[in-house]
């Protein structure tokens, strides 16, 4: 089958190196620190790593914002020891996936520098300069982590563009030279034997001529801009023609985080004739339970969920691949979010784990989701970190909201949740560090840790490792296709994979309470075997199963 591809059913383990392990007592993750717990990710079978960037930083987007592509960042360690990481990873059999971030660079990258001297510096082009209008920005765009997209520079008297932090100054696309030099710079890095890339904000890349003001975004509120960038008039040129002079020469994975996508626009990207990319993350069911803007938190609804994860199945069936995340380093905890993080914590972490795996799609890990790892309850602001967040608490601040109000929406949304210090054992600051972690760790790492669930043959850890390797046994649960069940039910997410003459079927029950489930005849009459559950099954399966809160089973049949 032409469209059998390793990046098809291999699940991908996303790592934040400075939250996951600390080798040297600096508080900080490391790369030494990710090599030692080779193993353990060995052992749990993910046959991806996906590292956020490790590149050259001044970290002020915790390594988004890179100074030099071709050096690793001096906290997270040398270019020998993540050669000795790609070495130590493959022999083990799981892959390196890196982060390329080139929408923007760092404003202390020597490009940005040369470019910012003067008017006719010949990096001046690299980037999106461009005079004020009347003592103003030269356009009402707003930046993603607030206020203008604009910095005003007294050198040469001009702004530049920034979409993000005024630290991220962006990447001008247009000119050819920018785009063969991270053609060079990619090519550098597949050379060495990574295995692929996660491209950041790829679909950021191409902006209209002109830089047009957005009057109407600037009516509606929230960010300002984005129609004249996300997916822009020559995003697709510039991707297809990455993929002629570097991607196409290797056998490598490539994923797009793109925001502003529809299934329909997704296509443009992943379909296979269009030679571009092979899977993108989308945002719809990040956006389920948020109204206007990410701080405006609503209630999500499991029929939303549902249909958004269907759309995106019909519409690249056969002919482009789904990516499945339902967390990441910029997110919440899935389990904080979508399940129930107090008394069914590790029902519910397992029936995600079982939607994530048992869906068509490629399954994205992030560290500590396999332990169920929680949002973190932060007391005051002094405890953030990210820019985001801080920058957000000084906007609203001015606005005149109180201190507990602002921190009662950042302890459901702020990106630190994610970015609290991986839970490895019971010890001081769980066994993440022997120094002082460069941000809170979460309370809770007595009860939730690695050391324990490896100690627990029941645990969300060993439930994950099942998962994965139902995937290597059941080709149906990569490539088979999906048939709905229950499709208007709030509470039971529940379908069919089929391939060749394999069927399973997956039911689960989104509810904190007892619900019934009705199997259509021709599940019920044959012999069902069960594959994984996350409570004990004493019955067999009959036409009418009760599912206990949180209770997911995959059954062939
Ligand atoms: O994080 C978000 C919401 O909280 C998103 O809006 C995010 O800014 C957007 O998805 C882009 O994210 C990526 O690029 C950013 C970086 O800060 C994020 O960590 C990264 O995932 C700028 O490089
Ligand atoms: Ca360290």
């Amino acid at each position: 089958d032409l469209h059998k591809k390793w990046w098809k059913e291999a699940v991908v383990y996303q790592i934040y190196p400075r939250s996951f392990y600390d080798s040297n007592g600096d508080g900080i993750g490391d790369l030494p620190g990710i090599i030692e717990k080779l193993d353990y990710l060995q052992e749990l079978g993910v046959d991806v790593i996906w590292l956020n960037p490790i590149y050259k930083s001044p970290n002020a987007d915790n390594g988004y914002d890179i100074s030099d592509y071709y050096d690793i960042m001096d906290e997270f360690g040398t270019m020998e020891e993540f050669d000795r990481l790609l070495n130590e990873a493959h022999k083990r059999g799981i892959k390196i996936v890196m982060d390329l971030v080139v929408n923007h660079t760092s404003d202390e990258h020597k490009w940005f520098l040369e470019s910012r001297k003067s008017k006719d510096s010949p990096y001046r082009n690299f980037y999106f300069w461009r005079p004020g209008k009347n003592g103003k920005p030269p356009n009402n765009w707003t930046s993603f982590f607030g206020g203008p997209a604009w910095e005003y520079d007294p050198q040469t008297g001009e702004y530049y563009l920034h979409l993000f932090a005024t630290k991220q100054p962006d990447l001008n696309w247009d000119n050819p030279q920018v785009r063969q030099e991270v053609y060079k710079m990619m090519k550098w890095w597949l050379d060495k034997g990574i295995d692929g890339f996660r491209m950041d904000v790829i679909n950021l890349i191409s902006k209209v001529e002109g830089l047009p003001d957005d009057r109407e975004g600037e009516k509606k509120g929230g960010l300002v801009g984005f129609k004249y960038y996300a997916n822009g008039p020559r995003v697709h040129e510039y991707l297809q023609e990455m993929n002629r002079e570097v991607l196409s020469k290797y056998d490598i994975m490539t994923v797009g985080e793109t925001p502003f996508v529809t299934p329909e626009i997704a296509k443009l990207y992943v379909e296979y004739d269009r030679n571009e990319l092979n899977m993108l993350f989308h945002f719809e069911h990040m956006d389920m339970d948020c109204e206007g803007s990410k701080w405006n938190v609503k209630p999500w609804k499991l029929t939303d969920l549902k249909k958004i994860m269907y759309k995106w199945y019909l519409a690249l069936k056969d002919k482009g691949w789904n990516s499945l995340y339902l967390n990441n380093h910029d997110q919440p905890r899935m389990v904080s979010r979508f399940g129930n993080d107090k008394e069914y914590r590790v029902e519910s972490a397992k029936l995600l784990a079982t939607l994530l795996h048992t869906w068509q799609g490629t399954p994205y890990i992030y560290q500590g989701e396999e332990i169920g790892m929680t949002n973190c309850k932060f007391e005051s602001i002094d405890e953030f970190r990210d820019i985001e967040t801080l920058n957000f608490y000084r906007e609203m601040k001015e606005k005149g909201m109180s201190d507990d109000s602002i921190l009662e929406i950042l302890n459901k949304r702020s990106r630190d949740h994610a970015r609290t210090p991986m839970q490895w054992d019971d010890s001081n600051n769980a066994g993440f560090t022997t120094g002082k972690p460069w941000i809170k760790v979460n309370p809770n790492y007595k009860e939730i840790n690695v050391k324990k669930a490896l100690a627990d043959k029941d645990s969300i850890f060993y439930y994950y490792k099942k998962l994965i390797q139902l995937r290597k046994t059941h080709p149906a649960v990569v490539y088979g296709d999906v048939q709905m069940l229950y499709e208007s039910d709030e509470k039971i997410f529940a379908y069919t994979r089929s391939y060749g003459n394999e069927k399973l079927l997956v039911v689960m029950n989104f509810s904190e309470e007892e619900v019934e489930f009705c199997a259509p005849k021709e599940i019920f009459s044959n012999q069902p075997e069960l594959l994984i559950s996350n409570y004990e099954v004493e019955d067999d399966i009959q036409q009418k199963i009760v599912l206990k809160p949180y209770e997911s089973r995959v059954y062939k049949i």
